[in-house]
């Protein structure tokens, strides 16, 4: 074993054997920190060893979902049943060894769903092909996590998944950094601090080298939080729990398995039979927050036809791209009638954030008034 991992095992071991109370809140947050810097170092050392070579995914549609599970869980199975992909399913482990995807409809939207090799307890360590799968989940906008009843273990799953980074069903802190060459550290909150009181922001920033400059917070953060700030390389992506294989389990056995599974609201599901399938992807279609957008050409009524489709969150700026010819170069302004709009035909730049049925008309330089439709 490396001196590395030694580190880190001791680390880790420290962190379980402090009870977590007022006076070791700090302690922790210190220990949580020093491991977080040293497991950027395992991840920097692997990627400079090659590791590999990633799975190339072309992503298509308006979001792309990641089936994720241990091996035969049914992912392959599921795929075929929501989508026309053909992935091969087999009652043996590791049947599935690249990534396979299908295209899914829901309203006027094309979710893309990724079919991926099963993972294992290690894989975030690099165990199986667990970097390389975990790379891709990285990039996807929503996970399912698809449980066998036979053997749950989901905490161990997630855990995996927290390791590489990822960070499921939450918001990014809303913590801001300004790194500077001299000048100390201040430390600044709109809100007050209740897990972070007492230096324990400062103590938590030097581990990661991070001496000069400032850290505002509009939230109360956790020391968790403020490291994944820090480590700068985590994403966000949205999950669903669900449990497939229903049709092995009898009513009181889905209410155990439920129960075990709060806070996740997981959905049953047999991918085999067929059923729970509607339920299933109703929720990936509403938990994606898809948005319409009717473009309107000026003096012409709006398409109500074809709305262009984006994400809650989403600005013109991705509207531009999704539509046809180079928009974002000849961009002038955008017109809008909608919830978004604070009065009927605003005009707005390319960072106004849209609204479900916004009416848009684009505006390009040259040549007038035009929109692309
Ligand atoms: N009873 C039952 N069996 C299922 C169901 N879904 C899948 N299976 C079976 O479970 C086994 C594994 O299915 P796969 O779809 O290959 O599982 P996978 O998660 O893709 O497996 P890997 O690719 O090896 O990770 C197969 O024998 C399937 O027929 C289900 O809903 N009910
Ligand atoms: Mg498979």
């Amino acid at each position: 074993m490396s001196a590395l991992e030694e580190q880190i095992l001791a680390v880790e071991e420290e962190i379980r054997n402090t009870a977590y109370n007022k006076a070791t809140q700090l302690h922790i947050g210190r220990l949580k920190a020093k491991l977080a810097v040293l497991r950027l170092e395992r991840e920097t050392r692997a990627k400079g060893k090659g590791g590999g070579v990633g799975y190339s995914i072309r992503k298509s549609g308006n979001a792309t979902v990641g089936l994720v599970g241990y091996p035969s869980t049914g992912k392959s199975t599921l795929l075929n049943r929501l989508t026309a992909a053909n992935s091969e399913a087999a009652a043996y482990d590791f049947t599935t060894v690249s990534i396979i995807p299908g295209m899914l409809r829901w309203g006027g939207a094309s979710i893309q769903i990724l079919d991926m090799p099963g993972l294992i307890p290690g894989a975030s360590k690099g165990r199986g092909r667990g970097r390389e799968v975990l790379s891709v989940v990285r990039s996807t906008d929503l996970v399912l996590f698809l449980i066998d009843p036979e053997h749950p273990n989901l905490r161990a799953l997630t855990a995996e998944i927290e390791g590489a980074g990822v960070r499921i069903n939450q918001r990014p802190p809303r913590i801001v950094l300004q790194r500077s060459d001299r000048g100390g550290l201040t430390v600044s909150s709109t809100v007050r601090l209740t897990h972070l009181a007492g230096g324990g922001a400062a103590q938590i920033a030097r581990e990661f080298g991070f001496h000069n400059g400032s850290i505002v917070f509009r939230e109360d953060a956790t020391a968790d939080q403020l490291i994944d700030v820090l480590a700068g390389n985590r994403v966000y992506v949205l999950a669903i729990m669900v449990v497939n294989k229903a049709d092995l389990m009898s009513q009181q056995e889905r209410k155990q398995l439920a129960a075990s599974l709060v806070p996740y609201e997981a959905i049953f599901i047999s991918a085999r039979a067929g059923t729970g399938l509607d339920t299933l992807v109703d929720r990936i279609g509403t938990t994606l927050k898809f948005i319409r957008i009717y473009v309107k050409p000026p003096g012409l009524p709006p398409d109500r036809e074809e709305p262009v489709i984006l994400r809650q969150g989403e600005s013109v700026t991705e509207l531009l791209r999704k539509l046809p010819g180079d928009l974002s170069r000849t961009f002038k302004a955008a017109q809008i009638w909608g919830k978004s709009a604070r009065f009927p035909g605003q005009t707005v730049g390319r960072d106004h954030i849209l609204s479900d049925e916004d009416i848009v008309t684009v505006l390009v330089v040259r040549g007038g008034a035009r929109a692309a439709s």
